[in-house]
């Protein structure tokens, strides 16, 4: 009888913070489900991603502790979610702590400590300072700044 973990994200650009607790929720027991976030899903959730939709399912499906990854439309879908795979442990980064209470009548719920200085936002703002058109900005800035100096040497 196998002891399944079912988690939901967005995953978007993957990083280590989301391979940590998906590997800590697999060793929860044996066959880890993952919902990802679906684009018209994160619009509702007023986030903004880089990586569509079915290349964020495509990598969280080739995770090695990740067993099926399966695209996350609603909230509401948890119940049915657990229900369909017969889910023993519901879990979520500790972000999430309380928010999910009331799934504790159909299986457990965990939160689990989230890996401190790294997020997909954090990674949004690093490669924005590389965009293109941020980049002229700078140029620009750096130019009135040294007509300035120049004017007191
Ligand atoms: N996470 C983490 N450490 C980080 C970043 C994220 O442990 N440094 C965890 C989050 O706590 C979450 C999971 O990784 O449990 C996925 O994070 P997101 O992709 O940001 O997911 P989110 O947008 O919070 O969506 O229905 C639930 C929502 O879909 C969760």
């Amino acid at each position: 009888m196998r002891k399944v973990i079912l988690t939901y994200g967005t995953f978007d650009l993957f990083h280590v913070g989301h391979l940590n607790l998906l590997e800590r929720l697999k060793a929860l027991g044996d066959y880890l489900v993952v919902g990802v976030s679906t684009d018209e899903f994160n619009a509702g959730k007023g986030k903004q991603t880089i990586v569509p939709f079915e290349d964020r399912l495509r990598i969280v499906q080739a995770i090695r502790c990740v067993d099926l990854a399966i695209p996350e439309q609603s909230w509401a879908q948890k119940v049915e979610d657990i229900r369909r795979y017969d889910v023993s442990v519901f879990g979520m980064g500790a972000d999430w702590k309380g928010k999910f209470d009331e799934l504790e009548q159909y299986c457990e719920v965990v939160y689990l400590p989230r890996t401190e200085g790294i997020s997909s936002t954090s990674l949004k703002g690093l490669l924005r300072v590389l965009d293109k058109t941020h980049v002229d900005e700078l140029k620009q800035a750096l130019g009135i700044i040294s007509a300035i100096v120049e004017r007191f040497d």
